[in-house]
């Protein structure tokens, strides 16, 4: 039985997830993703001291998901100067900040060298947080607009100070789906390439997956195969890998698929759970409490997910424009500490690179 399997330690085919994805009662999944993550995680329940920095909604693609971007010069557009995001970050000294999540459009004009610059310059006045920063699509965007190999750009970048890469970007990896709904975005097989080569330098990386649209069931569990057969790689050649997966679901207020509609909180909890059970070899699953909200991120607890990612601090626009619940996003240490003893877990403070602060 998969069910037996999955308590033995046992990896899942794509066949076995599709089963149990299809007729596993949620008790069932709940039940067996949280003895997974107990066994990976034990009781603790992970979360940071971070804030974002989007230093603009300007970008030159057009993924119909999106409700964030503007073109340039719409009056919802913003575009920060070095100056304005150095001022953002001097207002976390002190804060004992751990992380700084850098993220943004992928601007047509911006090349790699303003971004080196930004990070040197938040790193500059903020030498203790970790900067993790831009996702796969942005790299791959400003890499080849400098010219340079792949290596070479996320060296340049590292030796800036990059420390770790988030997980966006990722979206869905069939595809023919890929090319519906983000067309400009590259290849699947270009995302991982980007994942891949920051491993080999030593670079830890999140993973992500756009659900609750129009993919089926199917083109998850390809994607997480994807994920898992990169990890094996990565863990085989001793380099860094996915610290995190992150299910992002769909939110569907403000762009051109809102007609899709939301799918519900039991499918959330399915997503998480079925991530917990096929990721075998990916430490931590976040329950991102910025897009899921408060309530549905405390019960995720309880279906796999061991990170809430950190107190955000109303940095971040991406979620609160596609009409996510938390409109000033801001968690704080009292509430992190109420939703562990809620789900009878431990609170633990974590770096970018889940080492206990
Ligand atoms: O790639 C865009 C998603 C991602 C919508 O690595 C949407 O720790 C839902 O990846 N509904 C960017 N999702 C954000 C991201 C992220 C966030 C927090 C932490 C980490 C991490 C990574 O946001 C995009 C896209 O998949 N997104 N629009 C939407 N309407
Ligand atoms: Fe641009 Fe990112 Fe929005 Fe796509 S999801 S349109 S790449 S900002």
């Amino acid at each position: 039985m998969i069910a037996e399997r999955i308590e033995q330690g046992s990896r899942i085919t794509a066949g076995e997830a599709l089963l149990l994805w299809r007729e596993a009662p949620l008790w069932l999944l709940g039940r067996l993703a949280d003895g997974v993550r107990r066994r990976k995680n034990g009781d603790a329940l992970y979360w940071n001291r971070n804030f974002h920095i989007e230093p603009t909604n300007v970008c030159a693609f057009a993924c119909r998901f999106c409700s964030y971007r503007r073109g340039k010069g719409d009056p919802e557009a913003w575009d920060l100067s070095i100056a304005e995001m150095e001022q953002i970050a001097r207002g976390y000294i002190g804060t004992g900040v751990t992380e700084v999540h850098i993220v943004g459009g992928v601007h047509p004009e911006h090349d790699l060298w303003f971004y080196t610059d930004l990070i040197r310059r938040v790193k500059a006045i903020l030498p203790n947080a970790a900067i993790k920063a831009y996702t796969a699509v942005e790299l791959a965007y400003m890499i080849r607009k400098a010219g340079l190999t792949l290596e070479e750009g996320l060296r340049e970048l590292q030796h800036a100070g990059m420390g770790a890469i988030p997980g966006g970007g990722a979206e869905i990896f069939d595809s023919a789906l890929r090319s519906q709904i983000c067309p400009e975005k590259g290849t699947a097989e270009e995302w991982l390439e980007v994942h891949r080569a920051a491993h080999r330098l030593g670079i830890p990386t999140n993973a992500t997956i756009l659900y609750g649209h129009a993919e089926t069931l199917e083109q998850r569990v390809d994607h997480l195969v994807r994920l898992r057969d990169a990890q094996d790689e990565s863990l085989r050649e001793g380099v860094a890998g996915f610290n995190a997966f992150i299910p992002l679901k769909f939110r569907a207020r403000g762009n051109s698929m809102s007609g899709v509609g939301e799918v519900g909180v039991v499918e959330d909890m399915r997503m998480l759970a079925m991530s917990r059970l096929m990721l075998d070899n990916v430490p931590h699953i976040k329950a991102y409490w910025v897009m899921y909200g408060k309530a549905v991120a405390e019960m995720a607890l309880a279906f796999g997910a061991d990170d809430l990612d950190g107190t955000i601090d109303d940095s971040t626009k991406i979620f609160s424009m596609a009409g996510a619940e938390e409109t000033a996003p801001r968690l704080t240490v009292g509430e992190i500490e109420q939703m562990a003893a809620a789900a009878g877990l431990r609170a633990v403070e974590r770096d970018t690179f889940y080492n206990e602060v």
